[in-house]
């Protein structure tokens, strides 16, 4: 029988999978558990900011905190006292309605005070909603419009390697944003360009704006698909900071294509008002929902998170 190119070197399954698991197995348990103190920190950060505006995009901020506590938690290869070194690793944050999540981790890292980030999307902030990299320290890529981070970040990663840099560009995609055509023409040319040096995401929390990503347009077997454009595949929970590291690694240690890892993850996790809603996308709540939130973050800070 013929083998179709999806079952092929492309897609992570089946032996490969559970080799990613065991390698996911022996994370050090140290950096596990600060991760996942990180991740508390971060969501605790962009909860707090969220609370002194009173609105903002809770459920796709939430989603991405525990990928952004691996990148800045020691995986990616940056200077907080000179975020325009140019030797740095990228961060394109496609989906830019999560930057209260982005800022929320620079803030911790040191680009900023803590305390500013209070001041999200007010006039004259330097947080806007969506990511500005000429606003916020730290902010790679200017984001927003869906589908356009990924030809930014192919381009950062482009001309990196041309200028014979070492670095990473990753690149964080929302699942609904899959649904844009430039996203499609990114991976053709990422994986016609051989571009090991991009490490890309899709926060695959199954949610976008208005509904299920699968009654608007269904994505499918997406890891599927991105083999197809000839990209290193790998599927994997999104919520587990061990597992995203893993993956992490073994997309560098390939050297011929541009990776994707599909992160399964959920939309609002790690806050109570938003979790397990449909329409938790850009939300007002309450004084006491967020005081509450942010009460159950301090409580998992308090008892030891990650112990
Ligand atoms: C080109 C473009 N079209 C539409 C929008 C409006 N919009 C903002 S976020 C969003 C949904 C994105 O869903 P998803 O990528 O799944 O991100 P999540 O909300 O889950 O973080 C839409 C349609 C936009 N920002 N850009
Ligand atoms: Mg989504």
């Amino acid at each position: 029988m013929r083998h179709s190119r999806l079952d092929d070197a492309n897609c992570v399954t089946g032996v490969e999978r559970k080799f990613a698991e065991q390698e996911a197995e022996i994370v050090n348990p140290t950096k596990v558990k600060e991760w996942k103190r990180f991740a508390t920190e971060i969501r605790l950060a962009a909860m707090r900011a969220f609370g002194a505006l009173g609105f903002g995009h809770v459920g796709g901020t939430m989603s991405v905190v525990d990928l952004l506590a691996v990148l800045y938690g020691g995986v990616m290869s940056i200077d907080p006292k000179n975020p325009r070194w140019e030797d740095r690793d990228w961060l394109v944050m496609s989906k830019g309605h999560a930057g209260p999540a982005l800022y929320a981790a620079l803030a911790l890292k040191g680009y900023f005070p803590a305390e500013e980030l209070l001041t999200l999307n007010q006039a004259k902030t330097h947080f806007p909603s969506h990511c500005d990299r000429n606003l916020t320290p730290g902010v790679d890529m200017t984001t927003g419009s869906l589908g356009q981070g990924m030809s930014t970040a192919i381009g950062v990663a482009l001309g990196n390697r041309l200028d014979g840099r070492q670095s990473y560009t990753y690149l964080i995609l929302g699942d609904g944003e899959c649904d844009e055509g430039q996203v499609w023409e990114g991976a053709l040319f990422a994986s016609h360009r051989n571009l090991s040096n991009l490490i890309a995401f899709v926060d695959y929390n199954k949610q976008q704006l208005d509904g299920y990503t699968k009654d608007i347009c269904d994505l499918g077997n997406l890891a599927a698909k991105f083999a197809a454009f000839e990209w290193f595949v790998q599927d994997t929970d999104g919520g587990d900071v061990g597992q995203i590291y893993a993956a992490i690694q073994k997309s560098k240690s390939q050297r011929k294509r541009p990776s994707m890892i599909v992160l399964n993850t959920e939309k609002g996790k790690g806050c109570k008002f938003a979790e397990h809603q449909l329409y938790n996308h850009h939300m007002t709540f309450t004084k006491e929902q967020v005081d509450e939130a942010i009460a159950v973050l301090e409580a998992e800070l308090k008892g030891g998170v990650g112990k």
